[in-house]
């Protein structure tokens, strides 16, 4: 389906309703003020359709000048204008503010209606349609020939249709990589229904059931259902006109100005980064001058900061920032309208190029470099820029996705195309970068030889943000370029390891044999073990099950036995606890022939074990079998 948006703009009283009605047969001025006082006030939706796909949305705004923050909140997100111009009266203020303001927000085609032209002669309108061409023309803006159409006579409104159609055929579809925004421009309760919104859909396609994160309230809503036209859908593509049943959420809660948007896809700020552009004729704009900020459908106090002038004159441009009185979510690429507080006068406008900033500094060469390249490129280039940018550091795909206005499975994609890392945790980094730092690493570590902590190594490297030193790290790791062990990264030396490990498994050896001798009265432990080779030893003993470690808590000390001395005692107190009183610790000791010293901590194991159950001052037989099954020996492994 090929589809265009329109917005019907123009200077009050200049028979826009009047046109819309005439193409669409719909009445937009349905308020009852509206049809009392004569002017549109809310905006209107109106819609025609040409076999068998072709259609064209009209958003028809009013004109009066105390409304142009409705017209531009209407104006958000639409393809093109149709430029009503009234034969008798002329180009009007709004005329110029309402073409002012479609040029800011980016649009480049126009349709040109001369309404009410059976009140002049034939000269008058074709010197108007001249005087229009030029007023478009200085703005960037293309239209066709003017189609002069009068009520009375019910002349021209075919050939302004087929003007419409041939404008909406040549729109090309929206792509829809981006991210779900959708700035709310009507809010309404349909009885049994609940709460409804609508809106142009920009960046991306939403479904019936998808949940949607709700600006700047930041709460999330679930999409009960999905109208186009008053036709039921599941589906709505970005450029289109959609009506969205809400769940999870109140008619109160709702207004205008706030916007959808995908879960988790957006973060505020309180800086927005633009480059911006005054109207001709504007005022002289100022560093640090208050002024409105229209974004999407919601109105904020903002501060100018130009970065590179002191003023900005009419018809210039530049870059600026913007301190929002309130922090706002927003896709890089939305346009922002600026308008004086006082008088209310569209004065300049431009396109968001960083919508998560913080207050840089001005007349920066650098930074002036990037904004113009986030200005003037797009797609596979802006993305290769930006990753260039962020140097050895890197930078995270969700910064990118942001920054580029891309949904990341397709980030993921143009990055494929890039000489570029992707880490596990979803950073972006050149590959020479990433291949440099992995040739430094192994040159740190050679100097230290008791190895280094991933922190102590970041400080060596300078330059490497986290995230793509731990996936060089774990790249150098898995090659067994280097190794970890106790949280230190080393430069292996093979023959050396080896060594070591021949090393701490005689000693564990040595170690399992005094203790297997000394059955059920070991030394203590810290008579065997005297240093760190020992205590690496004992730990691989404890984790083969050739010892176990017994605690008696009461007394906080702990002994060390081998296995065969706990299958000893087992085997020996099996056949004495079948005693329906079972025994004392003074009886067990007895038994096995040893003090309390070794009986209590021995018991606790066996407890633990489940091979004997306490109860009170006495042990009975457990659950647990007398000779358990044992795990297989691994004493003399090489270190893991
Ligand atoms: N003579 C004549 N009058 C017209 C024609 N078209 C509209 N009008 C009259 O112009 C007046 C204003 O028409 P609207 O369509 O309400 O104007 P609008 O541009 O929608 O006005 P706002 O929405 O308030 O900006 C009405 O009284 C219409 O009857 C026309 O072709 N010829
Ligand atoms: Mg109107």
């Amino acid at each position: 389906v090929t589809r265009a948006v329109l917005g019907v703009v123009g200077h009050v009283d200049h028979g826009k309703t009047t046109l819309v009605r005439a193409l669409t047969g719909q009445e937009t001025d349905r308020l009852p003020e509206e049809q009392r006082r004569g002017i549109s006030i809310a905006l209107g939706f109106a819609h025609m359709r040409a076999e068998p796909d072709l259609e064209v949305d009209l958003i028809d705004m009013p004109g009066h000048e105390r409304f142009v923050r409705t017209m531009i909140a209407g104006a958000t997100g639409v393809d093109a204008i149709l430029l009503v111009v009234a034969a008798n009266e002329g180009i009007k203020p709004q005329t110029i503010e309402h073409v002012d303001i479609a040029a800011l927000l980016g649009l480049r085609r126009a349709v040109v209606a001369i309404s009410k032209s059976d009140l002049v002669g034939t000269d008058q309108a074709e010197r108007l349609a001249l005087a229009i061409a030029q007023l478009l023309e200085r703005r960037g803006l293309k239209a066709a020939v003017p189609v002069r159409t009068s009520l009375p006579h019910r002349s021209g409104i075919e050939a302004l249709r087929q003007a419409l159609f041939a404008l909406a055929a040549e729109q090309r579809g929206r792509t829809s990589d981006g991210i779900v925004y959708l700035p709310v421009d009507r809010v309404f309760g349909v009885a049994g229904r609940g709460p409804v919104v609508t809106g142009t859909l920009r960046g991306a396609a939403i479904r019936t059931g998808d949940y949607l994160e709700l600006l700047p309230a930041g709460r999330s809503v679930r999409i009960k259902g999905l109208e186009v036209h008053g036709m039921s859908v599941d589906t709505v593509s970005p450029g289109q006109r959609v009506a969205l049943n809400l769940r999870d959420i109140e008619l109160g809660q709702l207004h205008r100005g706030m916007a959808l948007t995908a879960p988790d896809a957006l973060e505020s700020s309180e800086w927005l980064t633009i480059s911006l552009r005054a109207v001709e004729h504007a005022p002289r704009l100022t560093n640090g001058m208050r002024l409105r900020a229209l974004l999407g459908t919601a109105e904020l106090d903002v501060r100018l900061r130009l970065l590179d002038r002191d003023v900005l004159e009419g018809s210039s441009a530049c870059f600026a920032q913007l301190r929002v009185a309130e922090p706002v979510a927003l896709p890089a690429g939305e346009h922002v309208i600026l308008r004086l507080v006082s008088p209310p006068q569209t004065v300049a406008g431009g396109k968001v190029l960083e919508p998560v900033t913080r207050r840089q500094p001005r007349r920066s060469g650098a930074l002036l470099q990037r904004l113009e390249d986030l200005r003037s490129l797009t797609g596979s280039a802006l993305l290769a820029a930006e990753v260039e940018r962020a140097g050895p550091a890197g930078v995270a795909l969700r910064t990118l996705s942001r920054v580029c206005a891309l949904c990341l499975p397709r980030l993921v994609e143009w990055l494929q195309a890039l000489p570029v890392e992707i880490t596990r945790s979803a950073w972006v980094v050149l590959t020479v970068h990433m291949d440099h730092l992995q040739s430094q690493i192994p040159r740190i570590l050679s100097h230290h030889a008791q190895g280094l902590s991933a922190e102590k190594l970041q400080l060596a490297l300078l330059a490497n943000g986290a995230a793509v030193l731990e996936e060089a790290l774990e790249r150098l790791t898995a090659r067994e370029v280097i190794a970890k062990r106790g949280g230190l990264y080393w430069l292996p030396r093979p023959s050396e390891d080896r060594a070591r490990a021949t090393q701490e498994a005689q000693l564990g050896s040595r170690i399992a044999e005094t203790l297997r001798q000394a059955g059920l009265m070991p030394p203590s432990p810290s008579e065997l073990v005297k240093d760190l080779s020992a205590r690496r030893a004992v730990d691989r003993l404890l984790r083969a099950g050739i010892i176990v470690r017994a605690a008696d808590r009461a007394k906080g000390r702990e002994l060390l036995f081998h296995r065969d001395a706990i299958d000893e005692a087992r085997s020996r107190l099996a056949p004495l606890l079948e005693r329906p009183d079972g025994l004392l610790v003074t009886e067990v000791g007895a038994a096995l022939g040893i003090s309390r010293k070794y009986s209590m901590p021995l018991l606790e194991h066996l407890d633990a074990t489940r091979f004997t159950r306490r109860i009170n001052d006495r042990r009975v037989r457990g659950t647990a079998p007398v000779s358990p099954s044992r795990p297989p020996v691994h004493i003399g492994d090489q270190p893991p």
